[in-house]
This record gives structure tokens, C-alpha cells and sequence, in this order.
């Protein structure tokens, strides 16, 4: 088996430490951050996603996939956030109310820290009163993500809270998630829409410009 095959079936089976071992390996004999990321860890969720879908993964073995994913990503996190540049700005990310999912959120912080942007990552399942609690403090840009179709309307919940509070127009606000599409964006207000987590840094670049 190659490199890529090990970390996918790794990631599948939800081995953690064999993820983590085999992310090193392959790190070692010179396999790029991006490919571990885009074709071992990415795929085997979307793998587990599907088999999800099937019948044949539950609950559970979503969520062992998920911390597997977790530990190889600590892994490739060094790889991935290599800086050595001054701040360009800071960015407040969360995961939006009523969604659990943030492995994606984990992965654009990453990417931002690694571009030079401070990050507050205010985790899962963030209320829109916790944005706007946060953009009182400060920041530049505000990341909202999204993964269920059923929590997308949180995002659109925290940008009237923000809007409420008097906030909106001291700060840019990207969202992004699988169900999450441009013109989604666009209809609730938010600046901009990435796709992933590299499009996001090169999006929350040109807004801080
Ligand atoms: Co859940 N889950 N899950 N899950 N889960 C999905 C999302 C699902 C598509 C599976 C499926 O049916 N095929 C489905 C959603 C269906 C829908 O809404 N259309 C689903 C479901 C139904 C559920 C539950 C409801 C299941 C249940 O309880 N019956 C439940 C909901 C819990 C909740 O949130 N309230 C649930 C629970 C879970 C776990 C907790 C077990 C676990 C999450 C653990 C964790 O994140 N810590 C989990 C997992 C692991 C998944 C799958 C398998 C993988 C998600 C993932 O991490 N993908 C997922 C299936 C899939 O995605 N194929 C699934 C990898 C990650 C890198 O991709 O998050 O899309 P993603 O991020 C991408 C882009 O979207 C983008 O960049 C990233 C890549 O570079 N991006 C941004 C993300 N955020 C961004 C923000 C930006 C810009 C880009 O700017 C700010």
C-alpha cells in the first residue's frame, strides 16, 4: 500500500495513533502537507460520509473517523501553518449554533494562522451572541461555518446580531461549509464565500487589503 492508501484506511478505520504514525512516515519520505491533506485525509471522510449515508457507518464510527482525522491534522498542523510573517490581521472563526462539525473550521484557522492572521477560535456550536461578544473585542474578518443544511440559518442569525448590535461594518464576514454555496452568501449579506480552506485565506487576504 502507498502512503496515501495507509492514512486513508487509517482515517477509515479511525485508528488514531496509526493515522498519526502514518502521517509522520509519509511526511518523512517526502510526501507534500497538501496531498496528505486533499487525498488521504479529506477523502477518507468523505468516504466515511458516504458509508454514512449507506447504512454501514453510524454515529460512532463517524465520530472515531472525526478524532483520527483530529490527531493526524495536529500532525501536518506545523506543515500547514509554516509562517514567520508579522500578523495581517485577526480572524475570529466558529462553527455556528447547532452544529458540531469542525474539523472544516479547524482546517481554515490553520491555513489563516499559517498565512499570518491572528485567530480566535471560538470552537463549535458558537451562538451569535458569542460572535458578537468577540467582535467587541476586536478583529478584522468573522469566519462562520457551516455543515449541516440545518444549521445555515445560524449564519444568517449572527450577522443580524451583529447588524443589531451596531458591528457589521467594522468587520468582513466570510462563510464556507459543504452545504454552504456563493449565492447562499450573498442572500444573507456576507462578504464573501470560499470553498475551502485555501480559497479562504486567499479571500480573507484580499479583504484585509
Ligand atoms: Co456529521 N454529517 N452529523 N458528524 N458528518 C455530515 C456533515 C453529513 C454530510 C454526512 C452524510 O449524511 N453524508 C450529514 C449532513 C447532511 C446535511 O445536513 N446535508 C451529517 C449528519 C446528518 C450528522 C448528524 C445529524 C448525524 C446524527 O446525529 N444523526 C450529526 C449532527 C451533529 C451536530 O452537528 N449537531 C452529525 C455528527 C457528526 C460527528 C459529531 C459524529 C462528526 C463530526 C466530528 C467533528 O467535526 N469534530 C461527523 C462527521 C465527521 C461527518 C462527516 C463524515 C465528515 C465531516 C468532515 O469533517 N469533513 C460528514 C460527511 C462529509 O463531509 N463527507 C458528515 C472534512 C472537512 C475537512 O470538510 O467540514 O466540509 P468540511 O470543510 C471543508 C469545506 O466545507 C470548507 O473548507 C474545508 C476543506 O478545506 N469550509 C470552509 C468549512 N468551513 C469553512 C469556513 C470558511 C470557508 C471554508 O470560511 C469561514
Amino acid at each position: 500500500m502507498d502512503q496515501l492508501t495507509n492514512i486513508y484506511q487509517s482515517v477509515l478505520a479511525g485508528d488514531m495513533g496509526v493515522a498519526q504514525e502514518k502521517v509522520r512516515t509519509a511526511l518523512t519520505v517526502g510526501v507534500s502537507a497538501e496531498e496528505i491533506l486533499n487525498k488521504g485525509l479529506i477523502a477518507a471522510m468523505d468516504e466515511v460520509g458516504r458509508l454514512f449515508e449507506l447504512g454501514e457507518y453510524y454515529v460512532p464510527e463517524m465520530l472515531i473517523s472525526a478524532r483520527a482525522m483530529q490527531a493526524a491534522l495536529e500532525i501536518l498542523k506545523p506543515k500547514l501553518a509554516e509562517t514567520g510573517v508579522e500578523p495581517i490581521g485577526m480572524v475570529i472563526i466558529g462553527t455556528v449554533k447547532g452544529d458540531l462539525h469542525d474539523i472544516g473550521k479547524n482546517l481554515v484557522a490553520m491555513m489563516m494562522e499559517g498565512a499570518g492572521f491572528q485567530i480566535n477560535d471560538l470552537g463549535s456550536d458558537v451562538t451569535a451572541e458569542q460572535f458578537v461578544e468577540a467582535v467587541q473585542n476586536g478583529g478584522d474578518i468573522v469566519g462562520f461555518s457551516a455543515v449541516l443544511t440545518t444549521t445555515m440559518p445560524s449564519m444568517e442569525a449572527a450577522i443580524k446580531a451583529l447588524d443589531t448590535a451596531g458591528l457589521r461594518e467594522q468587520v468582513k464576514i466570510i462563510v464556507g461549509g459543504a452545504p454552504v454555496t456563493p449565492d447562499y452568501a450573498q442572500q444573507i449579506g456576507a462578504d464573501g464565500y470560499a470553498a475551502d480552506a485555501s480559497r479562504a485565506v486567499t479571500l480573507a487576504k484580499s479583504l484585509v487589503k
